[in-house]
């Protein structure tokens, strides 16, 4: 039997469970949006970024993980969350929710101002532990995730592929895309080995990625 690279990552076991359980228990906040380096929080405690394409599913994702609706703001306008957004988990952890990219309408001068805040933030936080890629699971994917996945390889963070909306992709749907992320991702050094399959709308993959992050030192 061949194993195939990049597996979905395993349900954790009790007691990993419990410990993201825990982590996610404490209250979160949203601390600020910024637009510059110069207005980045205080770099005094472990982070973890949410990366993806506009409305891929990230804000509804911190939503799921910290169980606090409308914390980060989920719409069906693509391109809503244009700045980074900081949100404490507990007293140890910044979960930060990037401006969504490939957004079709946004003019040229945004993009550069994004990309370039971006760059910058990838490779100049210390205390950024991961970030998380965020791929539609209906889609795979996409030539601009591709570029992403590049700066990502380029900047010091490990990156992990987490896909979205799982509810809304059948079982043999799910495993081209699967197959086809897993071709994407082999073509990146900075890819962590593991896929995380998640839900925000009915759960699936929360407790696992909970789970991962509380586990990150
Ligand atoms: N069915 C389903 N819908 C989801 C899921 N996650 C997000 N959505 C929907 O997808 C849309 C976009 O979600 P957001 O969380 O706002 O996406 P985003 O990536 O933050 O978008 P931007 O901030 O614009 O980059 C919303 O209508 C969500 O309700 C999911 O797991 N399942
Ligand atoms: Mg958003």
């Amino acid at each position: 039997m061949t194993t195939l690279p990049f597996p979905l990552a395993e349900e954790p076991d009790d007691f990993a469970k419990e410990r993201g359980r825990k982590l996610f228990a404490g209250p979160s906040e949203f601390v600020k949006g910024v637009v510059a380096m110069t207005g980045l929080p205080t770099p005094d405690r472990l982070e973890v970024c949410f990366a993806g394409r506009s409305n891929v599913g990230k804000s509804s994702l911190i939503n799921a993980l910290t169980g606090t609706k409308g914390l980060a703001r989920a719409s069906n306008t693509p391109g809503r969350t244009q700045e980074i957004n900081f949100f404490t988990q507990g007293p140890d952890l910044y979960l930060v929710d990037l401006p969504g990219y490939g957004y079709a309408n946004a003019p040229v001068n945004v993009v550069e101002k994004w990309q370039k805040l971006l760059k910058q933030y990838l490779s100049g936080r210390q205390t950024l532990r991961r970030a998380f890629v965020l791929i539609d699971a209906r889609h795979g994917v996409k030539p601009v995730d591709a570029e992403i996945m590049k700066l990502l390889d380029t900047s010091a963070v490990t990156f992990q592929c987490v896909l979205t909306k799982a509810d809304k992709v059948k079982a043999n749907e799910r495993e081209k895309v699967l197959e086809q992320t897993r071709a994407a991702l082999s073509k990146h050094p900075a890819a962590f080995p593991e896929i995380v399959l998640t839900s925000s709308e009915k759960g699936d993959g929360i407790p696992t990625l909970r789970s991962i992050i509380a586990h990150l030192e």
